[in-house]
């Protein structure tokens, strides 16, 4: 007699979607490598979040960081850019659809050396956009050199010690006008799913400094961005749990070390501080945060800075609702009479 077999109910996430709709190619990175984490982290958010592929963006520059969109949600919208300049190429696909959920993926010379122009006027707009820096301290692509986020004394694999500062991307992006900025650790699954998933759901730039070491060219000792380094000199400023607007939102917390915070999308972040002293909200206290941990040698992690309420540059400007593409010659293009004004006005 022929026994049947059931087999166990497929996993789908709201949408019905099951998590491999959410995955990208093969990754071609080395194995290892912390941009391989942060690609799954990402697989996971968009899958736990329920979000339609197509309505995802995916943008970046050069770098082995700037291929991390190729590995996840393959069938979203995707544009590889020229080295540094993912953050132009972000604005215009926000404005000409503002309904896409955009993220821009890319590295510390990306960002903090041939991009850095274009990374300063982004932050002070408060774009909707996720911008995820995958933050080696070296250009992995071009094998190792120091990046402008390696920190001061810290070595190369040949001996060359790094003289100069480093640029700290989410002070700077916090004094700029960024509204969801954050510092993670690729071997940080709950943490960075956590933060991914809330910067997802923000409704303006959110900047997330991901730690992500090269295990071929920056993973020794003497380097500041290894995995041994980031595991023993992590200081947490708190810690974040993500509840999306579907879940039930009264959860309970202790009000006397938790905060909660209401994104645009009706998602919550609750944020239990770890150090008494810290509060997201508070821009001047992030910036100083910061500036001890320098000092200290430590690296904070966690939700640095988090403001809801200011408006993003595609509010600032009304951008109409509809996708530029949609929209008839009537709404694009100025009447004849337009014209003539103008030329009547030059005589
Ligand atoms: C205009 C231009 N200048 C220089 C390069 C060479 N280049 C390619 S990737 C890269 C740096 C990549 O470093 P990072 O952004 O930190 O990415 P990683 O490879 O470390 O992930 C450089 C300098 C280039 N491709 N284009
Ligand atoms: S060279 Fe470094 S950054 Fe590039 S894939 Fe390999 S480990 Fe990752
Ligand atoms: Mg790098």
């Amino acid at each position: 007699m022929a026994t049947t077999t059931t087999l166990p109910p497929k996993k789908v996430n709201r949408i019905g979607l099951e998590p491999a709709a959410y995955k990208g190619n093969k990754s071609t990175l080395c194995a290892g490598c912390g941009h391989n984490a942060i690609s799954e982290r990402l697989i996971e958010a968009f899958y736990e979040l329920g979000i339609e592929p197509h309505q995802v963006a995916k943008l970046s520059g050069i770098g082995c960081s700037s291929k991390t969109p190729a590995y996840f949600v393959r069938s979203a919208h995707g544009f590889n850019a020229v080295h540094g300049r993912m953050p132009s190429i972000a604005t215009g696909t926000l404005l000409a659809n503002r309904h896409l959920i955009a993220v821009g993926v890319s590295g510390d010379g990306d960002t903090a050396s041939i991009g850095i122009g274009q990374f300063v006027h982004l932050m002070r707009r408060n774009l909707p956009l996720v911008y995820v820096i995958e933050d080696n301290g070296c250009y992995g692509l071009t094998k190792g050199q120091f990046s402008a986020t390696a920190d001061r004394g810290s070595v190369l694999k040949n001996g060359v010690v790094n003289d100069l500062p480093p640029i700290d991307t989410c002070a700077l992006a916090i004094q700029l006008g960024a509204t969801y900025v954050g510092r993670s650790f690729s071997g940080d699954k709950k943490q960075l799913l956590a933060m991914l998933e809330g910067a997802i759901s923000h409704h303006g730039t959110a900047m997330l400094d991901v730690i992500s070491p090269c295990v071929t060219f920056n993973d020794h000792e003497g380097s500041t961005k290894s995995y041994s380094y980031v595991k023993d000199h992590d200081e947490p400023v708190g810690d974040i749990s993500y509840v999306p607007f579907l879940e039930d939102i009264t959860v309970e917390y202790d009000a006397g070390t938790t905060t909660a915070h209401k994104l645009h999308d009706g998602s919550h972040l609750y944020l239990k501080n770890l150090d008494q002293d810290y509060d997201p909200t508070d821009k001047v206290g992030a910036l100083r945060t910061l500036a001890e941990a320098h000092e200290k040698e430590e690296i904070v992690t966690g939700l640095l800075y988090v403001n809801t309420t200011q408006p993003s540059f595609i509010d600032l400007l009304n951008v109409v609702d509809e996708p530029l593409a949609t929209l008839p010659e009537s709404r694009v293009r100025p009447p004849q009479s337009a014209l003539d004004e103008v030329m009547e006005s030059l005589r």
